[in-house]
């Protein structure tokens, strides 16, 4: 069996989302997940998420296919992550694509293709618009 690994801030959850996670997933039998903390997201994009890092760790814990969750602190750390989950393959979105090839070293490293059309900002601009 294969163990997963992928990491996300997964806000404001679409279907975009949910098929990354489908599809890593369906590459071994295990699949580990860390979710961006509020302050690690702040960090990169000057603004929080709209929803909370315990509420995000816990919609994704829900998902039928994620077995294990945990918090993403800092994007340093991705190599002791993936150690410590004992993780075979590194799955990201290609948004990401060439980004994390340094941990070829500790697992495979793959970039699947993102959902075309749909994103949280995206989401964000049509309900600011509709309210
Ligand atoms: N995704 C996708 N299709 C979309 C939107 C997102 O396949 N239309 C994928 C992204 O490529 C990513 C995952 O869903 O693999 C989570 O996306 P984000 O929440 O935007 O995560 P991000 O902020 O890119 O992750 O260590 C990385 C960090 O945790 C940040």
């Amino acid at each position: 069996m294969k163990k997963i690994i992928t990491f996300g801030t997964f806000d404001v959850l679409h279907v975009g989302h949910i098929r990354i996670l489908q599809r890593a997933r369906a590459l071994g039998g295990h699949l580990t997940v860390g979710v961006s903390s509020d302050a690690l997201n702040f960090s990169k994009k000057q603004r929080y998420p709209i929803y909370s890092e315990n509420d995000r760790m816990e919609i994704i814990k829900s998902i039928q296919g994620v077995d294990e969750v945990f918090r993403e602190d800092s994007l340093e750390l991705k190599g002791e992550y993936i150690k410590k989950y004992n993780a075979d393959v590194l799955v990201m979105g290609d948004d990401w694509v060439g980004r994390f090839d340094e941990f070829k070293s500790l697992c495979d490293v793959l970039y699947l293709p993102r959902t075309e059309g749909i994103s949280t900002t995206q989401l964000i601009v049509n309900i600011k618009a509709y309210v």
